[in-house]
């Protein structure tokens, strides 16, 4: 125990000021594309980016860790230069269950549409509330969720995603805190130093 204070200690003092997840394929590769061994990309507190391009031949599939305690709050789009929808889908978990050709909407936790018009906007809410799936409705608290990227357009689409990781907890409750130990234990830290 006597450890754990200076690791978050460390841990908090550097708060979100900027990208910890800042991927990129024309520099990291190709996100993968087989659903069953997703890219694994770590998270951080604020903001994190995902650049990259899909076309009918090219799928993407990543799995984003979140911090424990933490909540994915926000996905804002960035950028999409496709001349047609760009499909966007998640999972809690570590691998994308669904097939492409043959997915059933039921077992996805959300899906959406997106052109370059959307650039600007909070697709989180979108992907909450798609028929048919299971839906939900504010931050997201799972340690894992797996995203799957579709176009069925021959000619490339690059899209860039800004994924908002929070601390904030959304009410009390044993297992909340439980579970957000880490992001709770800042702002004692914090004032314990004062
Ligand atoms: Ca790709």
């Amino acid at each position: 125990m006597r450890t754990a204070f200076p690791i978050l200690i460390a841990m908090t003092a550097f708060p979100a000021l900027g990208a910890y997840l800042d991927y990129d394929e024309v520099a990291s590769g190709d996100l993968s594309s087989n659903p069953s061994l997703p890219s694994l990309l770590a998270t951080s507190l604020g903001s994190n980016f995902i650049t990259a391009s899909v076309d009918r031949r090219d799928k993407d599939y990543f799995t984003l860790t979140i911090p424990a305690g933490c909540f994915l709050e926000s996905i804002f789009l960035r950028q999409s230069d496709g001349s047609e929808a760009t499909f966007l889908s998640l999972q809690a978990g570590s691998t994308f269950t669904e097939p492409a050709e043959s997915a059933d909407f039921r077992n996805l936790l959300g899906y959406a549409s997106f052109f370059g018009s959307d650039v600007g906007r909070d697709l989180l809410p979108s992907l909450g509330s798609a028929a048919e799936a299971i839906g939900f409705k504010g931050p997201l608290g799972e340690q894992l969720y797996t995203f799957w990227v579709d176009q069925s357009s021959p000619a490339p689409t690059a899209y860039k995603l800004e994924f908002v990781i929070a601390e904030d907890v959304p009410g009390p409750g044993s297992l909340v805190t439980a579970i957000a130990a880490t992001c709770l234990m800042i702002p004692w830290s914090r004032r314990a130093k004062r």
